[in-house]
């Protein structure tokens, strides 16, 4: 059993509201926090080595010590909430459940980076979210944790919820930040990045929900305890979120070590494939990563076994790797069928583009017609090298990641499962009489 420390008072009753949280330990870090110096709780963070939980694993330390600072000027910290990656809900259940722990992960976030004001921005779908989130924001004020002079530390800070309106793109920092000065979610040109010009041209810090929980029990054992667990640059706990053909879908605390197949086929974790089925595929980060057949999931392209941790995933690169991603992983048992999910995909990210940059904005939508009609039985073999030069086109040459995240999963999908296209192609009739695809992920 992996340590736990986001979810360790999980089951705890009432831990949703504040009497529960306090006695079982919440608050005492932010105290412990108060007691430190802003630049201490930053080398905390650092020794850490906690990376950005949203997808991109940036260095969170590193992010927080590129703050500017400027004289007068105010600072803010955004908590990226809009949790819209398909086959990503390990945010959403950290503030349904526990939402104190982001709340205290907050204060001392928001204390250390000199913010008064601070905000959750988080998808509109989630509205009971929201109201859970703004129930336990009062419970706090009322207990001396919000508001002015927070416990005679003469601290002062607010939290504003503020819902999306429904647009994934707006899960990227910059367009979040458009969108939270009230215009449209359009991403903005990187650099500078928000940590120079954010809000409203402020120094800001965008870290995602899980990273802001982290710092709390990060406080609690010290950084240099917290990458003691993990391994190597994948210190810490990580939170999967478990969907697909599995036994046990849900949430997971885990510490990194583990190994790819432990984590589907333990009873601690997804408990294996239902009926028996063979394991065929797998999304492990979130939709925006390479699909990975079985083989090269389990273990290395030389064999090495491949654990659950941002190195291991990714090695062997494009050709014959995946990525962490945002944890949220999707699994494909034998009965699935790639072209379709790889449609479902394209279509997926042809509706989220913003439409600024002509890559992305025409790209995605070729690449959903091309796989539409090889989908449906009606493509033709020139069709996978169009295809295959469509996604070339797209990455690398967009303002945002978006771009990116829709090239990837179709060129994974090409290099891994060319044969399933061409069967496509080959057998049209066959094509319209399937019946493959996963109910929800
Ligand atoms: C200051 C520098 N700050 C980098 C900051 C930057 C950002 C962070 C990472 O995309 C990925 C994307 C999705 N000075 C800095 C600096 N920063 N250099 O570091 O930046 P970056 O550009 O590597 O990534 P990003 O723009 O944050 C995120 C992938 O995540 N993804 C998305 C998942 C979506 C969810 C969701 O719905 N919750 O998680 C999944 O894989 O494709 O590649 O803060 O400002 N010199
Ligand atoms: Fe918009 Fe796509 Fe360009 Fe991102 S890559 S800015 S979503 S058009």
């Amino acid at each position: 059993m992996g340590q736990k420390l986001l979810l360790k008072n999980i089951d705890v009753p009432g831990i949703r509201h504040y009497q529960a949280y306090r006695e079982n330990g919440g608050y005492a870090n932010a105290e412990k926090a108060f007691a430190m110096t802003t630049d201490a709780i930053l080398e905390e963070v650092k020794a850490s080595g906690l990376r950005g939980r949203g997808g991109a694993g940036f260095p969170t330390g590193m992010k927080w010590s590129f703050l500017a600072k400027p004289e007068g000027v105010a600072r803010h910290l955004v908590v990226n909430a809009d949790e819209s990656e398909p086959g990503t809900f390990k945010d959403r259940y950290l503030m349904e459940y526990i939402p104190h722990l982001l709340i205290e992960g907050i204060l001392i976030s928001s204390f250390c980076l000199g913010s008064n004001t601070s905000f959750i921005y988080i998808r509109g779908e989630y509205a009971w979210v929201a109201e859970i989130l703004e129930e336990a924001i009062e419970e706090a004020k009322a207990a001396g944790w919000l508001g002015k002079n927070i416990q005679g530390t003469g601290y002062d800070l607010e939290i504003v919820v503020q819902r999306g309106g429904g647009a994934y793109i707006c899960g990227e920092e910059t367009a979040l930040l458009e969108s939270l000065e009230g215009k449209r979610g359009n991403p903005r040109l990187k650099p500078p990045f928000p940590a120079v010009k954010g809000l409203w041209g402020r120094p800001t810090v965008v870290n995602n929900v899980e990273t802001i929980a982290a710092i709390v029990p990060i406080i609690e054992i010290t950084g240099a305890e917290y990458a003691k667990i993990g391994v190597g640059r994948s210190t810490g706990t990580k939170l999967i979120s478990a969907c697909g053909n599995i036994n046990k879908p849900g949430v997971y605390e885990i510490d990194m070590t583990i190994t790819v197949e432990e984590f589907i086929y333990s009873d601690e974790y997804c408990g294996g494939i239902p009926n028996g089925k063979r394991l065929k595929a797998c999304i492990p980060g979130g939709s925006s990563v390479p699909i990975v057949p079985a083989n090269l999931l389990l273990t290395t392209a030389e064999g090495k076994p491949r654990y659950m941790n941002y190195e291991s995933l990714s090695e062997g690169g494009f050709q014959t790797g995946t990525m962490m991603g945002s944890g949220g992983f999707i699994v494909l048992d034998e009965d699935q069928d790639v072209v379709y999910h790889t449609y479902t995909l394209a279509r997926f990210y042809r509706h989220e583009s913003c439409g600024q940059c002509s890559p992305c904005r025409e790209g995605t939508g070729w690449m959903e017609k091309i796989l539409k009609r090889i989908d449906e039985g009606q493509g033709k073999m020139s069709d996978i090298e169009l295809l295959w030069d469509v996604q070339r086109k797209i990455e690398g040459n967009t303002i945002c990641p978006l771009g990116d995240a829709a090239a990837w999963p179709v060129a994974a999908a090409i290099r891994h499962f060319r044969d399933e296209f061409e069967w496509h192609i080959n057998n049209p009739e066959e094509c319209l009489t399937r019946n493959f695809g996963l109910a929800h992920y």
